[in-house]
């Protein structure tokens, strides 16, 4: 199978399950796994933050650190598109007791004056604003880079109102790789952040939040109490470890494939690709084809191709580390000769 579904299905390399054979652990709850205290300070040290804290996933990192910088009855500014709101299920809600007010956004990115008339003012009818969230590289945006400068903005305002920006960077290094740049250049302009392991640096499970020391202890204990508190977990911070420091100067080959599979796909007479290919993600219009998608994607799986809905009229592709140039261009060919015959 030729799965382009997400970069999330990435198996473990060799060397990730070796190291997980061969990890030293401890009880994390107790402070006392080695591996995981190395990940962590390994993490902290790249994301220039003061310290990090290992979690299940990326949707619990990103719940923790609502859960953290907010107060039931608190509204979050988040672009609309935003994976906190899209798909996690109203988690925020749910759990932090907290309102959304989502903003369009181009590209994954708010624009500054639309967030200067977001943020509530001194009224008692109001919430008060108790975070903003940003996205980069953006999923619903198609993998697209938010620019430096527009978070450093966001950044300036959020600072002027003495709000905390949190980061949901599940695909950061994508952003990071692509322009040759180390994620603390991102990661300055933020308060908090969220990684995944598990995407396509290509770890099995895990993610990383990152803020300052105090952020982290009040972090760490919402984590307990969501039940994340895992025991010997080093099995699963040792491959983390590789992840982060050795699986990211490849994502620029997913990147070449994407553009590569798009180019491919554009010529299709009654095909769309929505989006610009900053990086991995590749979001294809079906609207004018005589295929729904749901037929679309159950042709290309009998072809032996895997891919996702993403809205009523379109399916994205995501390219990673199993998907080869032949992959490519097997895709690349099905699609012509499906949608030239369907
Ligand atoms: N995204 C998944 C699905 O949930 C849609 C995917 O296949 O792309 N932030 C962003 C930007 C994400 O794309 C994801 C996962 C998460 C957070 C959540 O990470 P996990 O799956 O580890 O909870």
């Amino acid at each position: 199978m030729i799965d382009l579904r997400s970069d999330t299905i990435t198996r473990p390399t060799e060397e990730m399950r070796r190291a997980m054979y061969e990890a030293e652990v401890g009880d994390d709850v107790f402070g006392e796994d080695p591996t995981v205290r190395k990940l962590e300070e390994k993490a902290a040290e790249i994301l220039g933050k003061e310290a990090a804290l290992f979690v299940t996933s990326g949707t619990q990192g990103n719940q923790i650190a609502v859960l953290t910088h907010c107060q039931p009855g608190n509204e979050v500014l988040l672009e609309e598109d935003a994976h906190i709101f899209y798909y996690e299920g109203g988690a925020i809600s749910a759990f932090a007791g907290v309102q959304t007010r989502t903003i369009k956004g181009y590209r994954g990115q708010i624009n500054p004056h639309d967030l200067k008339k977001a943020i509530r003012g001194d009224d008692i009818h109001f919430p008060e604003t108790g975070l903003i969230c940003i996205e980069n590289t953006h999923n619903r945006a198609g993998g697209a880079i938010v620019p430096i400068e527009n978070m450093c903005e966001i950044h300036q305002i959020a600072t002027d109102f003495n709000i905390p920006v949190h980061l949901d960077g599940a695909r950061l290094f994508n952003a990071s790789a692509e322009l040759e740049m180390p994620v603390s250049t991102f990661t300055q302009h933020t308060t908090t952040v969220q990684i995944c392991l598990s995407k396509g640096l290509g770890a099995p499970a895990g993610s990383i939040i990152a803020g300052d020391q105090d952020f982290i202890k009040r972090a760490r204990k919402w984590r307990k109490r969501l039940g994340g508190g895992l025991r010997q977990v080093g099995v699963l911070a040792a491959p983390g470890l590789i992840a982060l420091t050795e699986m990211a100067e490849r994502l620029k080959e997913d990147h070449v494939r994407a553009r590569r599979l798009a180019d491919g796909l554009k010529d299709l007479p009654d095909v769309e690709i929505l989006n610009e290919v900053d990086t991995n993600i590749v979001v294809v219009d079906i609207s004018n084809t005589s295929n729904s998608v749901e037929e679309l994607l159950a042709a290309l799986k009998m072809q032996g191709i895997l891919a996702v809905p993403f809205g009523p009229t379109t399916i994205r592709l995501t390219t990673h580390h199993h998907i080869t140039d032949e992959d490519i261009d097997q895709t690349i060919k099905t699609f012509h000769q499906l949608l030239q015959t369907v």
